[in-house]
């Protein structure tokens, strides 16, 4: 008798089991990682990732695929597991070697560093935050580029959550403000697990998490069981039909599904199940192959390349019809999304720059860098500008820009108080593409912002963070509102340029550096009050573009050199005056960026900071990081100590930024004294 070999079809279940088993086997040969939220999610991913997402694994650089934001970055190998099964160019191996040195599978996802990875995640809130941006970002750019019968850009953003991100404060900030702009194709699905790392939620976490986003005006799709595939695709379905309103779908999951003992235990959220258990899954789950072993007909059934390859096909076809009948607008996209500067950026620039370089007024840094934004938004239609509440005293608007929430064609942000979610926010803007963001607030609140701020140097996107009210200088508001810690401790930030110009000039310069620099954030820290311009020849942009130059004395040896920054530039300069009518020569050495300075080779940091010559620096702020160009035989006039509540000339002097103290100092120093 004839044996007739018959095989069971694939089931959906067996292609979850795939994403739950690659996690498993994975984090096992790791002794290290987060397999429950991928248990967890498998079948909402399967259902996602099949049926509804739009991408081409390969080329996810296709500007209209949807986005996914693993928000819960720690379930990584989720996102692993279906970057690999679906085709991206992320071989099992990269996944035997998940965490490891060098491997594309870091703990959480890097952003650059692997195929398909649309944001860093882990810092929780952050990724649900940084989709917000993304789906603003197409929002905004399907209003400048879609025309009719020509729509170009149509994309969704998808996120996964667990309730970490909704327990934090930025989720609030972020979710709040989605659903006051209405960004209906911006999908969240919550995976409600009930379960954190210390374990069942409930005493710590007991919001009625769709009353709260009912409460936002977003659409809520309540208690979908998030293992039951049918009811999954119901409410994505429903998810993705227009109603003016981004969607949350809760699904009730069972965090580490699959596992016998520690399914629905945080046993399951952030260790190797250990042999045993891994064992005993593969037993449960009827998943009788070994680790990271898929059978062809599962991986038959993940593989989207095919279809993947047709999507971006057919929008190719109509983006060459766009082409056709919209020729200027279309080169121009192309040109946005691929984050290039305009052709003639560089000389326009410069003309512009050249009319910096004769301003006279005195103004504060903060409205040379309005003026400064004036000058480059009529060159640059991809700034999309923005303010946590501050707009007036930030001068982030320019005179054409309009409001994105009064409606359509809008490229300036009203943030709302929301310093954190502006800056992720932000974020998820500038890895969207198509724009080059900023946006503004009180220096001293940059820490609320902080930790989006790191992640755009780790990410390397290019933002602009304009930071004002940058010292004493801000006078009665007192204490809580003048920053003495913050531009030092930003400096520490790897990647992250730092600007802290002293006139309209260096202003002007900063931000043509942020501009053009593409490889991380820049930060201008900006004065509430006037400063005068400073002296310089042609020669002048170019010098300020190494991030510290010789304004005053470079002509002759001097027995002493002066630095500073913003405000303390004038003070210096001053100070030199002094120091020269009592027959001491000073070198004013104005430093508006450290960070770019550092980068200089180093003949070119010896000329301008000569060795042996004594040094004093002076910034209204921490001394710490000034030692370093000062020496120890140096001296740093800064203030180690929070600030007082007075007129800000006031405080200047009672603080000691005198020209007097910087010469007296420059004295000692130069052992004149
Ligand atoms: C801002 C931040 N704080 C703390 C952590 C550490 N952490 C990682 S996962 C987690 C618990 C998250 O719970 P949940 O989102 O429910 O994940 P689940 O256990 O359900 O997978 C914590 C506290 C983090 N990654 N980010
Ligand atoms: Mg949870």
């Amino acid at each position: 008798m004839d044996v007739i070999e018959t095989k069971a079809p694939v089931t959906r279940t067996d292609l979850a089991n795939a994403l739950r088993m690659l996690a498993v086997d994975a984090v096992e040969a790791a002794n290290s990682g987060h397999p429950g939220a991928p248990m967890g999610m498998a079948d909402i991913a399967e259902v996602l990732w099949r049926r509804h997402f739009r991408h081409n694994p390969a080329n996810p650089a296709w500007p209209d695929r949807d986005r996914f934001v693993l928000s819960n970055g720690h379930g990584s190998m989720l996102l692993y597991g279906l970057l690999h099964l679906t085709g991206y160019d992320l071989p099992l191996d990269e996944l035997r070697n998940f965490r490891q040195l060098h491997s594309r599978t870091p703990g959480h996802p890097e952003y650059r560093l692997t195929a398909g990875v649309e944001t860093t995640t882990g810092p929780l809130g952050q990724g649900v935050t940084n989709a917000v941006g993304m789906a603003l970002a197409e929002k905004l750019l399907a209003e400048q580029f879609n025309r009719p019968g020509h729509t170009i850009v149509d994309h969704r953003t998808f996120v996964f959550l667990g309730d970490g991100c909704l327990m934090e404060g930025i989720s609030h900030e972020a979710c709040s403000f989605a659903g006051t702009l209405g960004l209906e194709k911006l999908i969240v699905v919550y995976d409600d697990n009930g379960i954190s790392i210390d374990g069942h939620v409930q005493g710590w976490f007991t919001d009625d998490t769709p009353a709260r986003f009912a409460a936002y005006g977003w659409r809520v799709i309540r208690a979908v069981d998030g293992h039951d595939t049918a009811a999954i695709e119901a409410a994505l379905a429903e998810a993705m039909t227009p109603c003016g309103k981004p969607t949350l779908i809760c699904c009730r999951t069972v965090i580490g599904k699959g596992a016998p003992t520690k399914a629905g235990t945080h046993d399951a959220h952030g260790a190797a199940l250990g042999a045993k258990e891994v064992a005993a899954t593969r037993e449960a789950l009827g998943w009788l192959h070994g680790p990271f072993e898929v059978p062809d007909d599962i991986r038959a059934a993940w593989d989207a390349r095919d279809a993947g390859a047709q999507a971006e096909r057919e929008w190719r076809a109509r983006f060459e019809a766009y082409r056709a009948a919209f020729p200027a607008e279309a080169a121009e996209f192309e040109r946005r999304v691929a984050g290039r500067l305009p052709d003639d950026f560089a000389s326009r620039a410069d003309a512009w720059i050249a009319g910096a370089a004769k301003a006279e007024a005195s103004v504060a840094t903060r409205k040379a860098s309005q003026m400064a934004i004036e000058g480059l938004a009529p060159i640059l239609p991809e700034f999309l500008g923005g303010s946590a509440d501050l707009t007036g005293s930030n001068l982030t608007n320019w005179k054409a820009c309009r409001s994105v929430n009064a409606g359509a064609g809008g490229t300036y942000i009203h943030y709302g108080v929301r310093e954190f979610g502006m800056v992720a926010i932000q974020n998820g803007i500038a890895l969207h593409g198509g724009f080059l963001p900023f946006s503004g607030t009180f220096l001293v609140f940059s820490d609320y912002a902080r930790n989006g701020l790191r992640l755009a140097a780790l990410m390397g996107l290019r933002e602009i963070f304009v930071f004002t009210h940058d010292s004493i200088g801000v006078g009665e508001d007192g204490p809580t509102h003048q920053p003495i810690e913050h531009t030092a401790s930003l400096r520490l930030i790897p990647n992250l340029d730092v600007w802290r110009p002293c006139d309209v000039l260096e202003t002007a310069v900063a931000w043509r550096f942020g501009v053009e620099r593409n490889d991380g954030p820049t930060c201008l820290v900006l004065t509430r009050q006037n400063l005068p311009n400073q002296p310089g020849g042609d020669d002048r942009p170019a010098l300020i573009a190494r991030g510290g130059y010789v304004l005053a004395g470079g002509d002759a040896d001097a027995d002493v050199l002066l630095l500073a920054t913003g405000s303390e530039v004038a003070l210096a300069m001053a100070a030199r005056d002094q120091l020269a009518a009592k027959g001491v020569a000073a070198r004013v050495v104005s430093m508006p960026s450290t960070t770019v300075f550092d980068r200089q080779d180093k003949a070119y940091q010896a000329e301008v900071l000569p060795p042996g010559v004594p040094r004093v620096a002076v910034e209204a702020g921490v001394t710490d990081g000034w030692w370093k160009y000062a020496g120890l035989d140096g001296a740093v006039i800064g203030m180690n100590r929070f600030g007082e509540s007075a007129p800000g000339g006031k405080l200047f002097a009672y603080f000691g930024f005198t020209p007097e103290r910087v010469t007296e100092e420059a004295l000692r120093v130069a052992r004149r004294k």
